[in-house]
């Protein structure tokens, strides 16, 4: 235990926002706190389990010490020199698509490679389904359906109309989750339509680049009605997800986990190799070309790291 100056027992306490050194945390009796970190060594992030005693001066929590995560989100940073944790201890990861802006779906491949290397449940919600007359609703049905098949779980609904929102209540309900996806496909949004009195402002969106004006810009943990907790985060324009391994890859896709041990070589990597199963149904079409294609370009970028 940290010597502290306070001299009283820390207490637990759930980080449900976090902005570097500050944030605020949900104490064991269900009061919000503003905490602030000392030292420099201790960093948090949503879904962290903390100990922390009060300053008395200042009324503010002070972390002192980070639990175990059991679980965490990250990203490579930018220029890939450091992993950016998004959030920890998460039982689901929730990717929002949406017909406005037009989905990127390889962004989408990259989170479910993300949470099937977490070993975390997935939820795929396709939000804005009041906007389903778009013309480009019959290619993303045919893509959407390319995840159905592959059994991920699927609710299609509008935070606007409240369409299939009780569903996704259900599917949600108590467990710790994450809203991840595309800047504008209505995160904030959802959120708004399953929590009374979150009140996040969101905007329209900006016919310039159809991206949210009320961008999201820091994580943060809201209480779902009848249990769990639900997390908002920032949009992105891309993801890049953290692997050790280019051989760890494959693990990330159900589809090619389900062939192992059935081409010619053991450790084939499903490239130049000759008898190679998954190339094989990719060129029969029953594992999507569009897949196969993250796969490739995941195994690259994690072989150039
Ligand atoms: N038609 C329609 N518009 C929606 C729906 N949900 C959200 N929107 C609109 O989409 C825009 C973006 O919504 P946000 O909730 O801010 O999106 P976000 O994913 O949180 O965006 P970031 O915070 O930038 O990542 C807003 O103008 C919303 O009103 C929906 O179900 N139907
Ligand atoms: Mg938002
Ligand atoms: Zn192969």
């Amino acid at each position: 235990m940290t010597h502290s100056t306070q001299q009283q027992p820390a207490e637990q306490g759930l980080v449900v926002a976090a902005y570097g050194r500050r944030g605020v945390l949900e104490t064991d009796d269900g009061e919000e706190l503003k905490y602030q970190i000392k030292g420099r060594r201790v960093r948090v992030v949503c879904g962290d389990r903390v100990e922390w005693v009060r300053d008395t001066r200042k009324g503010a929590a002070v972390i002192q010490t980070v639990g175990d995560r059991h679980n965490t989100l990250g990203r490579q940073s930018h220029d890939e020199s450091y992993i950016e944790v998004l959030a920890a201890n998460l039982d689901c990861v929730i990717v929002v698509t949406a017909a406005v802006p037009e989905t990127n779906w390889y962004l989408v491949d990259r989170y479910l490679v993300t949470a099937e290397l977490m070993h975390c449940r997935t939820l795929l919600v396709d939000n804005k389904i009041d906007l389903a007359h778009t013309t480009s609703a019959e290619a993303r049905s045919k893509e959407l359906d390319v995840y159905r098949e592959l059994d991920y779980a699927y609710v299609g609904v509008s935070a606007k109309s409240g369409q299939g929102i009780d569903r996704l209540l259900a599917e949600l309900s108590g467990s710790v989750g994450i809203l991840v996806g595309q800047s504008g496909v209505g995160k904030s949004s959802l959120i708004n339509a399953l929590v009374p009195d979150a009140d996040i402002v969101v905007g329209a969106l900006s016919t310039a680049n159809a991206e949210g004006k009320h961008t999201t810009t820091a994580s943060m943990m809201h209480k779902l009605p009848g249990g769990g907790r639900l997390i908002d985060t920032p949009g992105v324009r891309d993801f890049v997800p953290v692997i050790d391994e280019a051989s760890d890859v494959r693990f990330g896709f159900p589809e090619i986990s389900a062939l192992a041990g059935q081409c010619r070589f053991n450790d084939c990597r499903h490239r130049q190799e000759p008898d190679c199963v998954v190339k094989d149904a990719v060129e029969s079409g029953s594992i999507s070309a569009r897949r196969f294609e993250t796969y490739k370009r995941l195994v690259e970028e994690t072989e150039r790291r």
